[in-house]
């Protein structure tokens, strides 16, 4: 990660201060043909200390081998989307720039879910911590262990809102493969769906 080192990310990029990225990406990070593309991380928590975990886990992004983290979003404190018998949720975004296969980028978050003692218990119930991949590149994959785009990025806020955090800074231009403009999709939103708090360090 060039610039700010991921742990000054993230504490400015919840801070008022706003959001923070890497002054500029890894030589040929994202561009075509540089075997190094742009992935997008949802990160959510609502078990023991979620912003901690959060946090941390941006940091632990950028331990990820051949993987750099380019910048991390603010962070949202959201009410839980799903069974509503769980805690609030602390969201943000993270954007990677990485030369692993998507399967091996799954692979490695997974094993950081791992090491923050994710017990899979319920479908969409709490979590220490969980790390969805939401974009990577312009690609569309299907595959029994991954889908990306992430099938419900489309229709939620507390992945949009932060989403478009970083891509104002990092990737104004974003648009999901299918070609719809983070503005789209969130207009699409109904909008008490968009009145989700930043997180103040
Ligand atoms: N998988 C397929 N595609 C992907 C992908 N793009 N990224 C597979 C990550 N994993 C993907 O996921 C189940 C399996 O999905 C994985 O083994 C992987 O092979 P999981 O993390 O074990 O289970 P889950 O998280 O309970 O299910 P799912 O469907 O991933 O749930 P989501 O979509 O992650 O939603 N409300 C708020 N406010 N904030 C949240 O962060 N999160 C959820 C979970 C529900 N409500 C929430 C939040
Ligand atoms: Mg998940």
């Amino acid at each position: 990660m060039t610039g700010l080192s991921a742990p000054d990310a993230f504490v400015t990029g919840a801070s008022v201060t706003g959001l923070s990225v890497s002054g500029a990406p890894v030589t040929g990070a994202a561009g075509e043909n540089s075997g190094i593309v742009r992935a997008y991380v949802g990160l959510g928590s609502n078990l023991e200390d979620p912003l901690e975990h959060v946090r941390t886990a941006c940091r632990e992004l950028d331990g990820i081998r051949n993987t750099r983290v380019a910048g991390c979003s603010h962070l949202y404190r959201t009410p839980p989307v799903g069974p509503q018998d769980q805690d609030d949720f602390v969201n943000g975004v993270a954007a990677l720039d990485t030369s692993l296969a998507p399967l091996e980028l799954l692979d490695a978050l997974q094993v950081l879910e791992a090491a923050h003692r994710r017990v899979r218990l319920r479908h969409w119930g709490p979590r220490t911590l969980d790390l969805d991949l939401l974009l990577y590149g312009g690609r569309i994959i299907t595959h029994p262990r991954l889908t990306v785009p992430h099938p419900e990025m489309r229709r939620r806020a507390f992945v949009l809102v932060p989403l478009r955090d970083l891509a104002q800074q990092l990737d104004p231009d974003l648009r999901l493969p299918t070609g719809e403009s983070l503005e789209q999709l969130l207009s699409s939103l109904p909008p008490g769906d968009l009145k989700i708090s930043p997180v103040f360090l």
